[in-house]
């Protein structure tokens, strides 16, 4: 861990960025609300992939997780007790309509009316997320994002949940990693709807993508002031050697994990070399070019690691496979720490796409915490993991990168998809015997370093 001459973490230069850089931090709705049955929701797609026998780690489920639905005031208190200027949370379609549509569950809707009334009356904006993951069971039995009709829906969904919210909601995010619903959800079969087939992992990144272009059109016609994007989880690729062989690696791992998303987004299609790569058709209509361009107010970068690859060519299609960085610091998952990763990112996306905003919209760390008597963690690794992520945001800001805001995952531990609750994000831990949630050293630390921030503010 990176240490200043006394022994604490390093505390980060922010003098580059701009006084009124936002800070956050993140959560999404399967992961923290729990209430699986409350008000009409209906179920989900991760509800059925939670019963697939050892589809999650302790065979664990989200039906309770921090219980967010019930607990909100409690989570307030978190939010304000950090003092966050913003809080992103993502809707959940299937309480929104737990038919996939057009039967819209009033009572879902007023519970997002409710979180956004009193995150204002805190005075925190909310950054709202449509899809993070959680499809409503009834779509994916017509064939979730693998059908075109899901791109349609979610348009349709988008649209009530503007209607209802978009008077006092006015930053939006679309879609959340929809690499981790194509690749890792339909190719590798390892996150729901757990599908492992090519050709249908295509078809579902293509009718995101879709769908994020109409959502974004949704959301304009009834906002022309709204603030729209999507968020990508990008890494930096770097060959394991200087062979030709590894350098192609790497470019085959760029397409695949960074070009194949952020290409489509800005305008230039899908990348012609990365379809070869696949040799599947894609799914397109007259008409799509063009929704499949919708401009982004900005982009929402989720950086956790870095990939070092190597040609691979037993590894089918893609040819190259992930390696180990030899001593390099790990999480508690194995992902390596290197903050670099995130200046890189940052840096390569305002080079190579001008984007006009960037976000950095996730960023966090599993580490075994140790609770004490009282359940608080002195979490050093993740202190210093913050830390020095936020020094990378900062060097990258110095560099001409236009990132606007930082959010942390997580407010408080939760449900990490298939690997189940062992793993822990939050800056907040919850003891899931009690649900009692108590600040980590590393959310008093970021609770600092955003009251700091502020306090060198010009007032106005
Ligand atoms: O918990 C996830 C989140 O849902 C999406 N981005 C990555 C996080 C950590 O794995």
């Amino acid at each position: 861990m990176p240490l200043s001459q006394n022994g604490s973490p390093r505390v980060p230069d922010l003098s580059p960025l701009p006084a009124d850089f936002v800070w956050g931090v993140a959560t999404s709705a399967f992961q923290i609300e729990g209430a699986a049955d409350a008000d009409g929701r209906g179920p989900s797609i991760w509800d059925d992939f939670c019963r697939v026998p050892d589809a999650i780690d302790g065979g664990d489920d989200g039906l309770v997780a921090t219980d967010s639905y019930h607990r909100w005031p409690e989570d307030l208190e978190l939010l304000q007790e950090l003092g966050v200027d913003s809080y992103r949370f993502s809707v959940a379609w299937p309480r929104v309509q737990p038919d996939g549509g057009p039967t819209v569950n009033a009572a879902g809707l007023d519970h997002y009316d409710r979180l956004v009334d009193d995150l204002l009356a805190a005075g925190i904006d909310p950054l709202v997320t449509l899809y993070h993951w959680d499809l409503p069971s009834v779509l994916q039995h017509r064939g979730g994002w693998v059908a075109r009709e899901t791109a349609l829906r979610f348009a349709d969904y988008t649209d009530v949940v503007a209607r209802r919210l978009g008077d006092r909601v006015h930053r939006w995010v679309t879609l959340n990693e929809p690499l981790c619903t194509a690749w890792i959800g339909h190719l590798e079969g390892r996150m729901a709807p757990g599908v492992r087939d090519l050709r249908s992992a295509v078809h579902a990144s293509y009718h995101q993508l879709l769908g994020h272009g109409l959502a974004t059109q949704a959301l304009r016609a009834n906002d022309p002031g709204a603030s729209v994007g999507i968020v990508l989880n990008l890494s930096p690729i770097e060959p394991a050697s200087g062979s030709e062989a590894d350098r192609l690696a790497a470019e085959r791992a760029d397409g695949h994990t960074n070009r194949w998303w952020l290409d489509p987004v800005h305008g230039r299609g899908f990348p012609a070399d990365v379809v070869e790569i696949y040799g599947v058709p894609l799914p397109s209509e007259d008409g799509d070019d063009a929704v499949l361009a919708t401009p982004l107010d900005f982009l929402g970068v989720n950086y956790y690691f870095r990939q070092v690859v190597a040609a691979d060519d037993a590894v089918a299609t893609l040819r190259f496979r992930q390696v180990p960085v030899e001593g390099a610091p790990t999480t508690a998952m194995g992902w390596e720490v290197h903050p670099q990763g995130l200046a890189d990112v940052l840096l390569r996306v305002t080079k190579d796409y001008a984007t006009p905003q960037l976000w950095v919209t996730e960023n966090g760390a599993a580490f075994d915490d140790v609770p004490d008597a009282e359940g608080y963690v002195a979490d050093a690794e993740r202190t210093a993991f913050v830390l020095d992520h936020v020094q990378a945001v900062s060097d990258a800001v110095a560099q001409g990168a236009p990132v606007q805001g930082f959010y942390a995952w997580s407010l408080l531990d939760n449900f990490e998809w298939s690997y189940g609750y062992w793993p822990r994000f939050g800056l907040a831990r919850v003891d899931y015997e009690t649900q009692r949630r108590t600040v980590k050293q590393s959310g008093r630390a970021y609770a600092d370093l955003v009251a700091g921030h502020r306090a060198n503010r010009p007032t106005t």
